[in-house]
């Protein structure tokens, strides 16, 4: 049984998706600019609090970053391998966010973080809350690019049902209001289905983009 029947592209309460927002011009342009934001903050392979290494690559932009290492997750102004302060959010990826939020009942959103994902074709990421900002009346915004990914959109509680969303390069979700705690994950990237073609895409994977306001 499906917690959302039927859900062909009706989303509950709080989750708007824009099918293909981004032309194949605005995703490449939005890669260049995550690709400047990697030089000055380099991927790397967070720890998690039991030791174990995080499947992804991940970086940050914005004035604070997320983190995870074996004291556990919280968000930082630092890169913690460079020691260096995270660049700044790209002024496109802002205006998008702006405008998707606006246009899903947020006035004023003002990002000062953004998580950036970085898969794999083998990549994967487990059912979790975004659990470590301030103020959970924030949306967070993702930006999907590159390989299609399936995305699972779960309840309140980890174990409830989940229902499967492929998330497609090009798409932006807003993930909010009453929706803003459910449990959601990436089961599995499909290789290979990318629109578009870009050196810092990993090999058949795909980069995810959070924007969120932290503080
Ligand atoms: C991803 N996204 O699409 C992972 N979190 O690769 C997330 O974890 C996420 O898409 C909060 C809100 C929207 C998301
Ligand atoms: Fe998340």
């Amino acid at each position: 049984m499906s917690l959302f029947p039927d859900l062909a592209e009706t989303l509950p309460d709080g989750v708007r998706l824009w099918r293909r927002r981004l032309a194949p011009g605005a995703q490449m342009a939005l890669l260049d600019d995550v690709a400047r934001t990697l030089e000055a903050a380099p991927p790397y392979r967070p720890q998690m609090r039991t030791g174990a290494y995080v499947i992804n690559r991940m970086s940050n932009c914005g004035s604070l970053g997320w983190i995870s290492d074996t004291r556990g997750y919280r968000y930082e102004p630092l890169h913690p391998e460079t020691g260096k302060a995270w660049p700044p959010i790209p002024v496109e990826l802002g205006r998008i966010g702006a405008d998707c939020t606006r246009e899903a009942g947020f006035a004023d959103y003002e990002p000062d973080a953004c998580l950036i994902n970085i898969y794999e074709a083998s990549g994967k990421l487990n059912l979790h809350r975004d659990y470590d900002e301030a103020d959970f009346r924030w949306p967070v915004v993702s930006f999907s690019l590159g390989a299609d990914a399936e995305f699972l959109l779960g309840g309140f509680k980890r174990a409830d049902p989940t229902h499967r969303l492929v998330l497609h390069s090009g798409d932006i979700l807003v993930f909010g209001g009453p929706s803003r705690l459910r449990y959601h994950g990436v089961r599995k990237i499909f290789p290979g289905t990318s629109p578009v073609d870009h050196s810092v895409l990993p090999e058949g994977g795909r980069i995810n983009l959070t924007l969120r306001r932290a503080r």
